[in-house]
């Protein structure tokens, strides 16, 4: 054991929806750290959980008719549930409706009230409710075409809301922070993430609204039971009730002290400002320790776009778990995507590293040892006292490749740290070729034993650094070899010295580490109900004979460009079939990328009169389905002659 400590927190997300790849990723990576410590003999706390309160949250409960309470207990257990069947080691899962966290919100909120960090004045203007964020329209505000304004993290329309509310003189850290970024520079990880967070802070901050008069699903605010407390300043909090802080009790104070805090905090790049900003000023407002890092990582996407569940493009874990397996899903998002960049997520990609990484590179290295070795009589495999220098090559760069990858496990670039381990496995590999221990079984037993011992300690070396990111199948290949991880135990230095002294005790594999996956093909989930869809104006009814009036067309967009000048329009070449070529501008640019829309089979209405946008003419429209959220082309199956009439 070494006496360190190690507190390490996910994001808690909004139980609105059921989990996703994209909030799995982020619980993955916090996993990944977690074991990792535990690796090295730490004592490590690791917290997730449920952001349970807000508008958001109020507003999909009143649509499905439930009481807000009733709509997260119904919600909760799908996280739980996912994050056990992805093997999630968290030791605590936080929901800011739970008691102790109530009391520690109320709590902190005293303190500064106390200190006058607090006043009451009027917040009025616009609110993004997905994000469950204020939002600064400035001077150039995104809009969509009827011209509301839309926020530009989701793109989706915000709320103009003018409302009483308590502020926190968030400007009067603005010094404090640039101080401490300064003194910092690690505090984000990537760094060009903390460079983000100095330009908005060094552009000035404005007192944040820390309460809600018209939401009543929150926690009340003290003193003035009118207002519910504002959902972020609620949810960071999570980080320190989940460990103790706001409770008088000395058993929960010893427990804050020995955990605050907290040393590694993961999240995407969407939530930087509220951690890298808000939270430290809340933490210094309440006098107390900064976390020592925020590992901030890039999206998901499937596409070109976030994976999102209000978006409709998010995949469901459980579908690719009893696909392919929760551990070979966990080795493609930690392997396949760069934590500082955005990823795609690709059901080929997972397939090919399945097939290739795992089933062909390290699974069949341990079959075909396992088998060679049992097949002649080798199942107890003790250590040479010297080896050949063949086998003292490979025991360097086995050293030596611990070295890499420990460091950038420690950096959070474990997609590196991975690549890196696999060029060791493959140099394994190679080696397992060139000695030709099929031929040494029989006429060199002693080299025979050398050469699998060599690999053994490889395969013990390899499982014991892949453990945290595949832990029942390396236990179970350690198993194969007579091996079990002892947690507690410090591998660092274990690994470090790489001492290959050990015996091994084989035993056969009751069925391969890993199979080659069938294909599948992933089927879009149906996207939740819009939480926030603008009422739609009333429309008046129409004859037959006004419908009859509008020529609507089938073609083909040949091309998609974005117009000169405009942030809106694009400009299609579109083939109507017998009704020819048309050029038509369409005001999609801000919600549409032109590969969602090039070579696609759409619906136009052709007898628009032609008209000039942006000294360019516009000769019909496109037809797109909104639901206020998001765009879709109505795309046909691309199998109609271009210019049928649809009717
Ligand atoms: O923001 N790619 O909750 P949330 C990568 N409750 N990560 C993704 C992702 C994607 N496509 N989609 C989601 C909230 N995530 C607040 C947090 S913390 C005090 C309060 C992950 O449910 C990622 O970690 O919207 C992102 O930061 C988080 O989910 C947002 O989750």
């Amino acid at each position: 054991m070494n006496n360190k400590k190690c507190y390490i927190t996910t994001p808690i997300y909004y139980p609105n929806a059921k989990p996703h790849v994209g909030t799995l990723y982020s619980t993955l990576i916090a996993d990944v750290v977690a074991r990792w410590h535990r690796l090295m003999g730490e004592d490590v706390r690791f917290v997730t959980g449920t952001d349970e309160h807000g508008q958001k949250i109020q507003e999909k409960a009143e649509s499905l008719g439930l009481a807000p309470q009733a709509f997260v207990d119904s919600i909760v257990p799908a996280f739980k549930d996912m994050w056990n069947k992805y093997e999630i080691s968290f030791d605590t899962f936080i929901r800011t409706t739970d008691t102790a966290h109530e009391q520690a919100v109320t709590a902190w909120i005293k303190k500064l009230q106390e200190q006058g960090d607090i006043y009451k004045s009027t917040y009025s203007g616009w609110y993004c409710v997905p994000c469950e964020t204020f939002v600064n329209v400035g001077s150039d505000p995104i809009k969509n075409e009827q011209g509301q304004y839309l926020c530009p993290t989701c793109n989706r329309s915000l709320k103009e809301i003018e409302e009483e509310s308590y502020f926190f003189r968030l400007s009067a850290y603005e010094d404090k922070l640039l101080k401490f970024y300064e003194e910092h520079p690690d505090f984000v990880t990537p760094r060009e993430r903390l460079h983000e967070v100095v330009a908005f802070v060094k552009a000035g901050l404005k007192d944040l609204s820390i309460s809600r008069k018209t939401v009543s699903w929150g926690i009340p605010f003290p003193g003035d039971p009118s207002h519910t407390v504002y959902v972020w300043a609620d949810a960071l909090n999570n980080y320190l009730s989940a460990v103790g802080y706001g409770q008088t009790s000395p058993e929960a104070q010893a427990e804050f002290a020995k955990w605050w805090p907290a040393d590694v905090q993961v999240m995407a790049k969407d939530i930087v400002r509220f951690h890298a900003i808000y939270w430290p000023a809340f933490l210094m407002a309440a006098g107390l320790p900064l976390p020592k890092k925020l590992l901030v990582h890039g999206y998901v996407l499937t596409g070109q776009q976030k994976m999102s569940k209000s978006l409709g493009n998010a995949y469901d874990p459980g579908q690719l778990a009893e696909w392919y397996g929760v551990e070979q899903v966990r080795y493609y998002l930690m392997r396949q995507i760069p934590i500082s960049q955005d990823g795609h997520f690709d059901l080929k990609d997972l397939e090919e590293r399945i097939n290739a990484d795992l089933a062909n590179n390290l699974g069949n290295l341990l079959n075909r040892t396992l088998t060679l070795a049992l097949n002649n009589g080798l199942s107890t495999v003790n250590s040479p006292a010297t080896y050949e220098a063949t086998s003292a090559a490979l025991r360097e760069r086995c050293e030596e490749a611990y070295r890499l990858y420990w460091e950038e496990m420690n950096k959070g670039y474990f997609h590196i740290g991975l690549a890196g381990l696999w060029q060791f496995i493959s140099e394994v590999n190679a080696y397992f070729h060139a000695q030709q221990p099929w031929v040494l079984a029989k006429k060199n037993p002693e080299l025979f034993a050398e050469v699998i011992a060599a690999v053994c300690h490889s395969l013990n070396a390899i499982a014991t650094m892949l453990w945290p990111i595949m832990p029942s199948k390396m236990t179970s290949l350690l198993a194969s070899l007579g091996k079990r991880l002892e947690l507690g135990t410090n591998y660092e230095p274990i690994l470090r010295e790489n001492a290959w002294t050990q015996s091994f005790t084989l035993t056969k594999q009751d069925e391969p580490l890993f199979v080659r996956p069938e294909t599948h093909v992933l089927v879009e989930e149906q996207p939740v109900a819009p939480v926030s869809a603008p009422a739609q104006p009333a429309v008046p009814e129409i004859g037959i004979e006004d419908f009859a009036k509008v020529q609507l067309v089938v073609g083909t967009i040949l091309s998609c460009e974005p117009v000169k000048g405009s942030e809106k329009l694009y400009k299609l070449q579109v083939d109507l079939g017998k009704l020819g070529m048309r050029q038509i501008l369409s005001g999609v640019a801000q919600r549409l990328k032109p590969e969602d829309l090039i070579g696609k089979q759409e619906v136009f209405v052709a007898n628009l009169k032609p008209r000039k946008m942006m000294g360019l003419e516009s000769h019909g429209m496109m037809l797109l389905a909104d639901n206020g959220e998001y765009l879709r082309p109505i795309v046909v199956d691309g199998k109609i002659d271009n210019g049928s009439t649809v009717k």
